[in-house]
């Protein structure tokens, strides 16, 4: 779809828009603090502050943690990677709101490492950003951390050190409120992966492959074609051309690929809530379940209005709770990966029948629902206020010379704190993702869930598409130091992130 000439194109004109918001952040009241401004330390008074007014139960739930180097069987591939010891896609950690989370991590990695618990607003000591919030945990090393579970919902925890969150490092943090009448049966949650570490390179290599830069190879509209650990041409009008940088030999539904899937088992006429995560670190999927109906519940952990669909789109980091009710026999439970012809398969089991195969496919012909179809619901929709301030986050770079950035500043995590923009505790402030590039990014805010316009869903992670613009707000209630970021491994690492930071009162 994307040439290499409209790539260009695109920068240039990317380069020209740069500019004039340059411009516009200077005659607005100011996002950007300079260097001499103070901010708030992650171990402040202001910190301990926010976590003594989080309501607590006075439980406590232990859990360790060990990242070691582990050896997967993937339906008869063996991969050598790295993987949590005591918890995996199909062993979630879990607990009430309110209660204290304490997790030993010890790291028998040859490489240092962190844990961040992606989509909670917990304390900012505990967010597990190396250099901003904690020192890496050195190989042999260890960390306790503890915080109390803030929001109930769906969420999940990964390393933030380089691209270890495309090995197998994630697990599912499910937090329930017992206070929540449920309307289902049962629930599953399920996990959604693009998988590469230890069969065709480690997320490294493919990092130092895409860091050579896109080599000019004229049209490519032949579909997604593989030059090594990367893909060029892989594009999907649901994401606004091209798709993604990387090529995956497997697509894996809690940790199993499509020629070994995962069987859930129910009985017809159970309703069953799925609570679906997409850990993967450069792959869309269109996520459905063969002839059956989703009701989506939740995006983010967040409740929204209830809203039918055949399928629903997931950005890197994002998830959806769905309810399905579930049909007599043995259906295809399926996360189409988007744009590059391959697909991520599990079987729903209620009855006699074959099991389908990857050869099942998702109707094309149905709308998927996205963030931008859904409402929050009325008891978390942020209140109408003025908004105090608006940090404009314009989307930077491309695959020529993979320089993605954030008002074109590469974020170096050596030094995160370089470029941070200051907001004050007790603001509302609004983000205002402007994408500059030919490519969409999964934008991702620590310790925060924003709204999106027009009364759209509560969200961490929301989809931007190339050439637009997504408009959210939050209301600054958790002090310290906290990432954004495009949550595609590949494009956080090589650059686009930035710091959001409270400045000291
Ligand atoms: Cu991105």
């Amino acid at each position: 779809m994307h040439s290499t000439l409209n790539r260009r194109q695109f920068l240039t004109a990317g380069a020209l828009t740069l500019t004039a918001a340059g411009l516009a952040g200077c005659s607005s009241r100011s996002g950007s603090a300079t260097n001499t401004t103070s901010f708030v330390k992650p171990g402040s008074a202001a910190v301990t502050a926010a976590e003594a007014k989080r309501r607590r139960t006075g439980t406590v739930v232990q859990r360790t943690l060990t990242a070691e180097p582990v050896t997967l069987d993937l339906g008869g591939k063996t991969a050598k990677t790295w993987a949590y010891r005591g918890a995996s896609a199909t062993e979630p950690l879990r607990g009430n709101v309110g209660d204290t989370l304490k997790v030993a991590l010890t790291n028998d990695l040859p490489d240092p490492t962190s844990v961040h618990w992606h989509g909670l607003a917990l304390r900012n000591d505990m967010d597990g950003v190396p250099n901003l919030t904690q020192k890496p945990v050195q190989p042999g090393g260890s960390f306790a951390y503890e915080f109390t579970l803030p929001e109930p919902g769906t969420f999940w925890f990964h390393p933030h050190v380089g691209t270890q969150l495309d090995r197998g490092l994630y697990a599912p943090l499910i937090i329930d409120d017992p206070n929540e009448k449920a309307d289902y049966d049962k629930e599953w949650v399920i996990v959604l992966d693009d998988w590469l570490d230890g069969v065709t390179a480690t997320p490294d290599q493919v990092l130092a492959e895409l860091e050579k830069g896109m080599i000019d190879h004229g049209g490519m509209d032949m579909g997604p074609m593989r030059m090594g650990n990367t893909l060029m041409g892989a594009s999907s009008p649901l994401l606004g051309g091209d798709a993604g940088d990387v090529y995956y030999p497997l697509y894996l539904i809690n940790g199993k690929p499509a020629n070994d899937p995962q069987t859930f088992t129910a009985k017809p006429g159970e309703r069953i809530r799925l609570r679906i995560i997409n850990a993967g670190g450069d792959t869309a999927f269109r996520f459905g379940v063969a002839e059956h109906q989703l009701t989506i519940t939740h995006t983010d952990g967040f409740p929204v209005e209830p809203s039918k669909a055949e399928s629903v789109v997931l950005g890197m980091g994002e998830r959806y709770d769905a309810v399905i009710t579930a049909g007599d026999g043995a259906f295809a439970v399926i996360a189409e990966a988007l744009g590059k012809q391959d697909q991520a398969l599990a079987v729903l089991r209620t009855g006699s029948g074959t099991a389908p195969t990857k050869k099942t496919t998702l109707p094309p012909t149905k709308t998927p629902a996205t963030a931008s179809d859904l409402r929050a619901a009325s008891a978390v929709g942020l209140p109408q206020r003025a908004v105090d301030r608006t940090l404009v986050l314009e989307l930077t770079g491309g695959m020529e010379k993979y320089d993605w950035a954030i008002n074109g500043k590469r974020m170096d995590m050596d030094r995160p704190m370089r470029d941070a923009l200051g907001i004050k505790q007790g603001e509302r402030v609004a983000l205002e993702f402007k994408n500059s590039t030919t490519m969409w990014h999964p934008m991702h805010l620590h310790g925060h869930t924003y709204q999106l316009p027009g009364g759209g869903p509560r969200k961490d992670t929301a989809i931007v598409l190339p050439g637009k613009a997504l408009r959210v707000e939050f209301d600054a209630d958790n002090p310290g130091r906290w990432l954004t970021h495009c949550h595609n491994v590949y494009h956080g690492e090589a650059g686009m992130m930035t710091t959001i930071a409270y400045q000291e009162n």
